[in-house]
Order: C-alpha cells, then sequence, then structure tokens
C-alpha cells in the first residue's frame, strides 16, 4: 500500500512560515536542483549555492578539512572542500565483492579508508567533486548506492545482527531491505545526476509518499531483535521490536518517536526515548512504515528544523493523537504491545556459531575506522580476508564488523588470516573498549567543536587504567563520545557519555541504562580530562566497593547518588 499525499490533515503551518529549506525541497524539481552543472564548476572544488543541501538527499556532504582551514584561511585560498558519501547499507549486510569494490574505491579516491558507522554502514570521506561519479557509479557496478543514506526522508533503515539467530536474522534483514527500498524517494534525479541516464517521464506524482518537500526532518527505522537491543531501538523515530514465538517471528510491537540530537543551552530540544505504542502483525511493517512517515510528514514543524523531528511532533500533539492518526491511516487499530526483554546493547566480539553450524566472528573494529596502521594492517587484512571469504559481512550498529557465515571447513582459513595480519590482537579489549563508540568528528565535521574519534580511545586507555586498579577490566560498561551535542554515537543512552563543548572540554553524563532503556544525566560540564578523569576515578572506586552482585555501572551510579536518575524517557534541561 502507498499512502498518496494528503495534506489536507497540515493542520499546523501556514504557509507563509515555512523554512527556507521547504522553499529549497519544493523548488528543486524533486532534489535534482542544479547540481549537475554545480559538478562541472571548474574554478572550485565546491559545489556552488544550496545544491549542498540537495546533494545529502544523495547521500553526499560537502565538507573542508578542518586541521588545515587556518592555515588556508592564512594563505587566501578557498578550505579543502572534500565529499562525504554514505552509503546505503539496509541492516549492514554486504557481499565480498562489495567489500573489495569499497576497498578499491576507498583506497583510490577517499584517503585510503573506510568508516564503519553507528547506522551500519560506511562512509567514504575526503573525495573530490570530479571524483564523485566515478565513485558512485563504482558503486552501483557492485549494486550499492548512496541515496537518502543522508537529508529531509527515511535514513539508512538498520537491523539487529545477531549471528546466532540465523534464520531470523535473514527474515529480518529482507524486512529491512524491504522497508529501506520501499522508503527511500522515488525521484530519477539520482540515475540522472549520477549515472548520466536520460529523464524518463512518468505518470502521476514522481514521489507519491513525499510529494515535493519531502520529510520535514530525518526518519529514521530499525528492527531489533530481543534481547539484544543492539540498534538501540529507543533511539529511532521507528523501531520495530520483532516478538518471536517458539523461534517464529510473529509480528512487532512499534516504537515511535525516538531521538538523540539536542543543542547546548536549547531548553526547547532534547533527546528522548521511543515510546512503544502497539503491536502489529509482520505483514504490516510497509503499511506501518508509510502510515507513520505520512503523519510525520503531515504533521512535523515545516518552520523551524530545529523543532521538526519526529519526536516533537508527537510531545506538542501527544501521544495518543499521534498514536490515532496512525491507525487511521492504516485502516486498523493497533494490538495491545506484546512482552519482550532487553539485557544489553552491545556486540559479542569473537567466534560464535549461528544456528544453522555457520561460524561468524566478531572483529572489533575502534570507533569503526578501517585503516592501515602502524601497527596493524586492518585495511589490507580486511581485503585479504574478502578474497577468499565465502560468506557475507555485516557491519554492526556499535561499529564493529562481522566476517558472517562461515561454513566450518572455511573457519580455519579466516582463522589464518586474522593471525596472519594480527587482526586478532584487537579483540583483545577490556570491557570498557569493547562498549566504546565515538563519532567522527574532527576533522571531516563541520558541526564538531572537540575531538571525538581521534581522542576517546585515548581517554579510554586512562579509564582502562582506574578499571584495572579495581580489578575491573573485564566489567562490561557503555561509553560514548561526540565532538558536539548532536548525538551521532547515541551518547544519551550510554552509562558515561562526553559530548563536546569546545576542544578539550566535553560535558561528562552517567546512568545511562546498559540496554539503551534509559537516558543519562549530565554531571560535569565543560570539563577538561583531569576534572574528567578524577570524577570517573570517584565513581568506580566507589562502584568496586559498593556495587551489588551483577549491578551495572549506570543503574550503580543512580543507586548511589552519583547522578539523579531521568525518569521520563526525555529531558529538557541538564
Ligand atoms: Fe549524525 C549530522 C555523522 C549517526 C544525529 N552526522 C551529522 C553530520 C552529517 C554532520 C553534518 O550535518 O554536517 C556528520 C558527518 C560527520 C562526518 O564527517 O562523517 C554525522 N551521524 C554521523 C555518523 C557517521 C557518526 C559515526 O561516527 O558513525 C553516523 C552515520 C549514520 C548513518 O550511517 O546513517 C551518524 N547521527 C547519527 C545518530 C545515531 C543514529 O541514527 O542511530 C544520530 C542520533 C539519532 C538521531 O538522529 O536523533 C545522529 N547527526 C545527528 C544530528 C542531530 C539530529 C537532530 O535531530 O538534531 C545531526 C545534525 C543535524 O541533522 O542537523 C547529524
Ligand atoms: Fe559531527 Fe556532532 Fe555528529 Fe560528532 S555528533 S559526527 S561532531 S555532528
Amino acid at each position: 500500500m502507498t499512502v498518496v499525499l494528503d495534506r489536507s490533515h497540515d493542520i499546523s503551518q501556514p504557509l507563509e512560515k515555512l523554512s527556507p529549506d521547504e522553499t529549497l525541497k519544493a523548488n528543486s524539481d524533486q532534489l535534482r536542483g542544479t547540481i549537475a552543472a554545480g559538478l562541472d564548476a571548474e574554478l572550485t572544488a565546491a559545489v556552488p549555492g544550496n545544491d549542498i543541501k540537495l546533494m545529502k538527499f544523495h547521500g553526499l556532504y560537502q565538507q573542508d578539512d578542518r586541521d588545515i582551514r587556518d592555515e588556508r584561511r592564512r594563505q587566501k585560498l578557498e578550505p579543502a572542500y572534500r565529499f562525504m558519501a554514505r552509503v546505503r547499507l539496509p541492516g549492514g549486510v554486504l557481499s565480498p565483492s562489495q567489500w573489495l569494490k569499497l576497498d578499491e574505491l576507498g583506497r583510490a579516491y577517499a584517503g585510503e579508508t573506510l568508516r564503519l558507522t553507528t547506522r551500519q554502514t560506511f562512509q567514504l570521506h575526503r573525495i573530490h567533486k570530479t571524483k564523485l561519479r566515478t565513485v558512485i557509479q563504482g558503486l552501483r557496478d557492485v549494486l550499492l548506492d548512496t541515496r537518502a543514506a543522508c537529508g529531509d526522508d527515511s535514513r539508512g533503515v538498520m537491523a539487529s545482527i545477531n549471528p546466532q539467530l540465523s534464520a531470523l536474522h535473514a527474515e529480518i534483514h529482507a524486512l529491512a531491505k524491504k522497508a529501506s527500498d520501499h522508503a527511500i524517494p522515488k525521484t530519477g534525479a539520482y540515475r540522472e545526476i549520477w549515472y548520466g541516464e536520460e529523464r524518463i517521464a512518468v505518470k502521476g506524482p514522481e514521489e507519491p509518499l513525499y510529494g515535493k518537500t519531502y520529510m520535514p526532518r530525518k526518519f529514521k527505522i530499525g528492527f531489533v531483535i530481543p534481547p539484544i537491543n543492539d540498534i538501540d531501538v529507543y533511539a529511532q523515530d521507528l523501531g520495530f521490536i520483532a516478538i518471536v514465538e517458539g523461534k517464529k517471528l510473529k509480528g512487532f510491537n512499534i516504537a515511535i518517536g525516538g531521538g538523540m540530537g539536542r543543542t547546548d543551552n536549547a531548553p526547547k530540544t532534547y533527546p528522548r526515548l521511543a515510546t512503544v505504542i502497539g503491536f502489529i502483525p509482520k505483514d504490516k511493517v510497509l503499511e506501518t512504515c508509510d502510515a507513520t512517515m505520512a503523519v510525520q510528514r503531515d504533521y512535523g514543524d515545516r518552520a523551524d528544523r530545529s523543532h521538526a523531528r519526529f519526536k516533537y511532533t508527537i510531545d506538542d500533539k501527544g501521544v495518543d493523537v499521534i498514536k490515532a492518526e496512525i491507525e487511521s491511516r492504516l485502516g486498523s487499530s493497533l494490538k495491545p504491545a506484546k512482552p519482550y526483554d532487553f539485557t544489553s546493547n552491545g556486540d559479542a566480539i569473537g567466534w560464535q556459531r549461528g544456528e544453522d553450524g555457520r561460524e561468524h566472528f566478531t572483529l572489533l573494529i575502534e570507533n569503526g575506522r578501517v585503516s592501515n596502521f602502524a601497527d596493524v594492517k586492518l585495511f589490507d587484512g580486511l581485503r585479504a580476508i574478502a578474497r577468499v571469504h565465502k560468506g557475507m559481512f555485516r557491519v554492526t550498529p556499535n561499529q564493529n564488523l562481522i566476517v558472517a557465515d562461515i561454513e566450518p571447513g572455511d573457519r580455519s582459513a579466516i582463522e589464518g588470516l586474522l593471525k596472519e595480519y594480527g587482526l586478532d590482537r584487537l579483540n583483545a579489549g577490556s570491557g570498557l573498549r569493547i562498549n566504546a563508540m565515538a563519532c567522527v568528528a574532527l576533522p571531516t565535521c563541520g558541526l564538531a567543536m572537540a575531538e571525538s574519534e581521534r581522542y576517546l580511545p585515548t581517554l579510554v586507555r586512562k579509564i582502562e587504567t582506574i578499571l584495572a586498579g579495581h580489578g575491573l577490566t573485564d566489567e562490561p560498561i557503555t561509553i560514548r563520545m561526540t565532538g558536539c551535542p548532536n548525538g551521532c554515537s547515541r551518547p544519551y543512552i550510554a552509562e558515561i557519555a562526553l559530548t563536546g563543548r569546545a576542544p578539550g572540554k566535553y560535558n561528562l553524563y552517567l546512568g545511562g541504562g546498559f540496554h539503551g532503556q534509559r537516558l543519562n544525566k549530565m554531571v560535569l560540564e565543560n570539563a577538561g580530562e583531569p576534572a574528567i578523569l578524577d570524577h570517573l576515578a570517584k565513581v568506580i572506586g566507589h562502584f568496586a566497593k559498593e556495587r551489588l552482585p551483577g549491578e551495572h555501572f549506570g543503574d550503580f551510579a543512580i543507586r548511589a547518588g552519583h547522578v539523579a536518575e531521568v525518569t521520563e524517557g526525555r529531558y529538557f534541561n541538564d
């Protein structure tokens, strides 16, 4: 079922109040704009004007190298403009030949590195404008694209990767892929601009779901298989929680309105955990995507982009109103939500055997960065594995990688390569490092106010020393860092979180739920490393002495009074 654009419900926005981005979308000829001409502008490495905003819908971000921004300014040169391309990879599953193509493109055009993201896909950074078509056509050769990886549309669809549940994983992954294909824009702009195809006339609207103005803001969908909340379902705009009876998938509990983004000192912006509103049978997934997206499309705030995510629409109108709207568009009521239970949101590192007998190796990739480092040739090692591997790869929601679906007879060859390239050593992390995530931040992210990916490993090693002093090296504790408050590593649900305020300065948060069920709360504002380590040493020391058996660090921090519990699924102020 495709929901046809129906703006009769659009009660909230008088046309004259629309934000400039709405006008840009409306006048873009369904995301074509003048992107093609901008690519040919020879005097600059940038794309002129507003087309960079439209390019986000094509999965492409214009950025500049911030490490050399000041130097270039001094030399009166334009910033070192390059592009980031984000691949669309629903559920994070890719074949060895797709890996090899990404490897080839990463080496040739993207600074000899690949970046696994917190939504289970790849980013290629530092691509020159003149090479964008080459990269995108290269991706097409292996049936990959960057459509809707960014922009005001349905973003990369996530799915649990639990390697042990082979059949269920396959079924959920297939649904995630279907939902992604179904919910992305249908405009021919991408094919015309990047593949050089002729425009084909279409009967009826080119975008039956999105219309001319697409969504008010990004919209994120994810599928999770309890008991592992690896995708952080409560951070999704629309989450599907698998309900399984006797190994058979029955349907999904629906969770709506999750989101992490906030702005410092702007109390009207806040992280929010998704609200579970009911249950649908498994054959209603696409209709539920359509109905929910249509409600946000019609009611979301199109005047103020900082208030345009689904979470704000829900809080402004009320969960019951939004639920009733979804039901009315579905043409049926949601059933009451069914019981389910989560126990963690991390990855099980190392070897696991699936119920079908095939083997899976989860490799810890610190902050998702695939490169040839001085001490370990990770990029080369993974290329060597991809050349012999007969199964698939899976990118996890924690920026790690699974060499998946290995027949038992092929395991020793993979093990040999892991050893040869020293990759097996990467998994020897503490419970903290295994559960650590950092966003990209500097030098590519234009919004970063502090380091994240390049700093978290150093900080983790210092916290590991404190933990080791208390015999807590193996204790699983979630820690997440970002270079700004936007929340790209989903920090506001970690047991320890740091969000960047200025170079070397972070807000420290404690008390998030171990399986992503509770938001954390700020305990230090704008603090440097010494203050952060002092504070953590105090809480960790107390934890070592007085924790209850099996008690997680975030739960203890609250019980012991180190931080107040966030009892609501959202907070307005720190
Ligand atoms: Fe993000 C913007 C990187 C996951 C919330 N995010 C950005 C941009 C594109 C910066 C920009 O707008 O100029 C970053 C590019 C940095 C770079 O150089 O690569 C960026 N986000 C990332 C990635 C790569 C972080 C990572 O280290 O893996 C993740 C890519 C995911 C993907 O594959 O699609 C990434 N971003 C997230 C998540 C986590 C998630 O979705 O599960 C969130 C929080 C969840 C949410 O959406 O609420 C997230 N990113 C944001 C926001 C805040 C949105 C908001 O509602 O306020 C922004 C800023 C914005 O959109 O205005 C942002
Ligand atoms: Fe950039 Fe901020 Fe996202 Fe980090 S959290 S990648 S600094 S937007």
